[in-house]
Parts: C-alpha cells; sequence; structure tokens
C-alpha cells in the first residue's frame, strides 16, 4: 500500500509513522485510518520497535470532524466497531515496544492514539484534551479504557467531564504519560528511547509486555505463575546468555532480539 495520509520509514530497526495531515492536525479520516493500519502492519513484521509521531504542530486532532453534517448523518457505532477498535487494538496488542511521540496538541481519539502505546513521551507545550464531550459525545477509541488505568478513575473523570486541556507536565505528573521533555532537544531526545528499545531485548520486551497486559485481570498466584512461564522462555534465549556473559565481561551488551 503507498500511503498519501501519513509518512512510513524503516531505519536501524525503529518503524516510524508520521501522520501527516498538518493543515487538519493530522485529524483521523478514513483513508489515513486505513494508512495507519497497514503501517503498523509493516512496522511489526520488520521492526524492534514501532513510533507514532505527527506532522506539524499537532500530534492528532481525533475524528476529522470535516462536513459536521456528513458526520452526523455517519454510522458512528459502526466506524468505531469496523475501523477504531481493530486500530486501537493493532496498537495495543502490537509485540513490539511502542512509542507516542507527542509533538503537539493530542485531542479526542488522537489522545486515545497516544494512550494505546506503551510509552508517551511528549514535548513540554503539548496538551492532552479529552474533547469528546465538547462535541456531545462520550471518549472513545479505547479512551475508556487506557485513561482510568493510567491515572485512577478521579482524574479520567475530571479530564472527561470538563473535557480541559491537561499539559504535558500535569500529564506527565499524574502517570497518564512517561515523560515531558522540553522542546528543544524532543525529537533527538525521543529517537535516542526509540533507538535504546530497538537495540534491547526483544524477546524480553514481548514477554513483559504479555505480563503487565494480563496484570490487571489475574490475581498474584495467576500473574506468578505467568511471569513463571515466560521467564522460562526468556531464560532460553540468546540474550540472556548475552546479557550475563556481557555483564560478567564489563561491557555493554549485544542483543540480537534472539
Ligand atoms: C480539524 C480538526 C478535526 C478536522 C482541527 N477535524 N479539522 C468521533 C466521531 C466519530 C467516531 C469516532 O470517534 C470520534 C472521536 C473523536 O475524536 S471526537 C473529537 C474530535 N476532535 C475534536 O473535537 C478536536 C477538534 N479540534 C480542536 O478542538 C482544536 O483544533 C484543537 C484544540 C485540537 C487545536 O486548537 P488550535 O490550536 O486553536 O487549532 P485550530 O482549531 O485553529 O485548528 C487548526 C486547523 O485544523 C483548523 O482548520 P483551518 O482551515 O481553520 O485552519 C481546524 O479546523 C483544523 N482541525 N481539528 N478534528
Amino acid at each position: 500500500m503507498s500511503y498519501s495520509k501519513l509518512l512510513y520509514t524503516f531505519e536501524n530497526g525503529v518503524g516510524l509513522i508520521t501522520l501527516n495531515r498538518p493543515e487538519a492536525l493530522n485529524a483521523l479520516d478514513a483513508q489515513m485510518r486505513a494508512e495507519l493500519r497497514d503501517a503498523i502492519g509493516r512496522a511489526t513484521a520488520e521492526a524492534r520497535v514501532l513510533v507514532l509521531t505527527g506532522a506539524g504542530r499537532a500530534f492528532c486532532a481525533g475524528q476529522d470532524l470535516g462536513s459536521g453534517q456528513s458526520l452526523a448523518q455517519s454510522d458512528l457505532e459502526r466506524l468505531l466497531r469496523e475501523e477504531y477498535a481493530p486500530l486501537i487494538t493493532a496498537i495495543a496488542t502490537c509485540p513490539l515496544p511502542t512509542i507516542a511521540a507527542v509533538n503537539g496538541v493530542a485531542a479526542g481519539a488522537g489522545a486515545s492514539l497516544a494512550l494505546a502505546t506503551d510509552v508517551v513521551i511528549a514535548t513540554e507545550s503539548a496538551r492532552f484534551i479529552q474533547a469528546f464531550t465538547r462535541i456531545g459525545l462520550i471518549p472513545d477509541a479505547g479512551g475508556t479504557h487506557a485513561l482510568p488505568r493510567r491515572v485512577g478513575t478521579a482524574r479520567a473523570m475530571g479530564a472527561m467531564l470538563f473535557g480541559e486541556a491537561v499539559s504535558a507536565r500535569q500529564a506527565a505528573e499524574w502517570g497518564m504519560i512517561w515523560e515531558a521533555v522540553p522542546d528543544e532537544g524532543f525529537t533527538p531526545h525521543w529517537q535516542a528511547r526509540a533507538a535504546q528499545l530497538a537495540s534491547g531485548p526483544a524477546r524480553a520486551y514481548r514477554a513483559l509486555k504479555e505480563a503487565l497486559r494480563a496484570s490487571p485481570g489475574n490475581d498474584l498466584e495467576s500473574q506468578m505463575q505467568l511471569e513463571a512461564h515466560l521467564q522460562g522462555d526468556c531464560a532460553r534465549s540468546e540474550d540472556f546468555r548475552e546479557g550475563v556473559l556481557a555483564f560478567l565481561e564489563k561491557r555493554p551488551p549485544d542483543f540480537s532480539g534472539r
């Protein structure tokens, strides 16, 4: 598939998707959603880390509100079931570490998109807006699942009911995101984070993501059984042998991902 609404590059193990409709603050239309799903599949097949970011001054302003008339007439239930749900699921269940490099405002489904990734790194001037109630809708695209799990119900409720912008710094303080970094140096910062994950122990990353995903639904005993199973697998990896050897030889490890 060739892309007209996003850019995709694959370099040094990093699959980078840049939402590319800066004139509409990278709002999600049907074409962009289809391209996103395709590009996520591509990255999952060839990369060791997936990064999502936005072109221009925004990360993503959510659903393309385009002509309000046509949106009001469209079947939002179908749109959510058939287009948004598979997209968010593809990100949330991606076996690779995923990063949202939030370069500017993330609103509505754009915030949900960022919160579906593993690590959200935002520039300090970025804002997260649960904009849905401003237009008479409820948060969607997995937002009612992700946000309360990240920040607790009280903060999720407030953010969603008031629809106020939450600054990147506030988001980091709340634990909504991993970190807010100064605008100057933002790009090299997330690039270094991505490079670190791309050269890390891919098999262990995959297993730790599986463990963390299962955690909310498990009691301690079941979770420890799962850890034992996954750790048994990691212990058979080349990366574990290399990690221990590198430690003993006092040098940085050279992980192959196997
Ligand atoms: C846009 C958009 C946009 C199109 C800015 N669409 N053009 C909903 C329905 C269906 C099913 C699935 O789920 C959803 C979930 C949702 O995502 S609902 C929430 C949708 N998003 C919003 O309500 C956010 C709308 N945007 C805004 O509130 C503001 O643009 C923010 C706060 C993001 C940024 O404000 P400013 O920095 O002041 O920029 P701006 O408002 O001037 O926007 C710049 C341009 O981008 C402007 O176009 P123009 O031609 O006038 O320069 C906007 O119309 C366009 N744009 N968001 N979602």
